[in-house]
């Protein structure tokens, strides 16, 4: 039963940890994206979260606390998708968590992996417990819901069986889509590089220092690895990055100066939502 009075406070009880299998999950789920998705009703069928997307679960002490993170502009209608599928997900899983929605200010170039930097210092920010760091498409829901949000020993890739792609890796060494690092392995990369404008690139210099780094991916199941991702056209101000090809080749010579230490940019705003946090930010033009 969801119980808030029951927080732990200076007399209730501490709560037992949650177990390391969480034991509400159902598995493979119906995932579909036709009928409209008021946000309006994603709230009111998600009672139990908390201003700015944050949950903690009510019967017990989570061993994992996860900032999930999420590049944005302009996909409002696929927020409310991720957001009513999402939530219950990572309830069930039994994590604390937050959800940030990193909205990139302005039309210039689209820069995903700046924002997923930006996200990581920001969540921090919001909350200094947070000790693994999910970074999310928004167009990406797992089909499965064993397919835990949470970080462990070595890098994470979730999505890994992706519908556009047969429900396969597209190559061996893809790191796109959904992917996660707690903090350590965070840092240990210097976080993701700040100079990929525009698509593409940027999850293969980030699967490159996670290799330089001396660090393994680790995945799920193939058969649960599975993802439905909503359809769309290329958006305007994200075409593909003619230097993506060379830039992925001296990853090893720019990782040590581009990246977490040297990330710049301006929090324009911070509203808190009431299933997300969003945080507008200027990060600027390409050179
Ligand atoms: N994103 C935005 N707004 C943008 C661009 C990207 O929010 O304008 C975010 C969003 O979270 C998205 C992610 O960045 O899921 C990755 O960008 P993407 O969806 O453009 O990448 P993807 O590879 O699509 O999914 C590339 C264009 C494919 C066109 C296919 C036409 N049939
Ligand atoms: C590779 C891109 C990746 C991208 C992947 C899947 O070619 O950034 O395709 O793309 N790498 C380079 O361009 C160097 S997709 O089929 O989703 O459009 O994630």
């Amino acid at each position: 039963p969801e119980a808030p009075s029951a927080r732990p406070g200076p007399t209730a009880p501490v709560l037992p940890p949650c177990p390391d299998s969480p034991p509400g999950l159902v598995g493979r789920l119906l995932i579909e994206f036709t009928s409209p998705m008021p946000l309006e009703r994603v709230q009111r069928e998600n009672p139990g979260v908390l201003l700015g997307g944050r949950y903690t679960p009510p019967d017990c002490t989570p061993a994992h606390t996860v900032a999930v993170i999420i590049p944005f502009r302009h996909r409002e209608h696929h927020l409310r998708y991720w957001l009513h599928y999402l939530h219950p997900i990572l309830r069930r899983q039994r994590l604390r968590y937050g959800i940030y929605v990193i909205n990139q200010h302005g039309e210039d170039t689209f820069n995903r992996a700046k924002l997923l930097n930006v996200g990581f210092l920001e969540a921090l920010k919001e909350d200094a417990t947070y000790n693994c760091f999910i970074f999310s498409d928004v167009d990406l829901v797992p089909m499965d819901d064993r397919n835990l949000y949470r970080c462990g020993d070595q890098p994470r890739h979730f999505a890994i069986a992706m519908d556009k792609f047969g429900f396969r890796l597209p190559y061996a060494g893809y790191f796109g889509g959904v992917s996660g690092l707690n903090k350590s392995q965070f840092l240990r990369i210097n976080g993701f590089p700040n100079e990929y404008w525009g698509w593409g690139g940027e999850d293969d210099d980030i699967f490159n220092r996670i290799s330089l780094a001396g660090m393994k991916i680790s995945r799920p199941d193939v058969r649960i690895g599975r993802y439905r991702m909503i359809k769309h056209d290329r958006d305007k101000h994200n075409e593909p990055n003619p230097q993506r090809f060379t830039k992925i080749q001296n990853t090893k010579l720019t990782m040590k100066r581009d990246g977490i230490g040297s990330v710049r940019y301006q929090v324009l705003e911070v509203s808190r939502q009431p299933l997300f946090t969003n945080i507008t930010v200027d990060i600027g033009r390409p050179p």
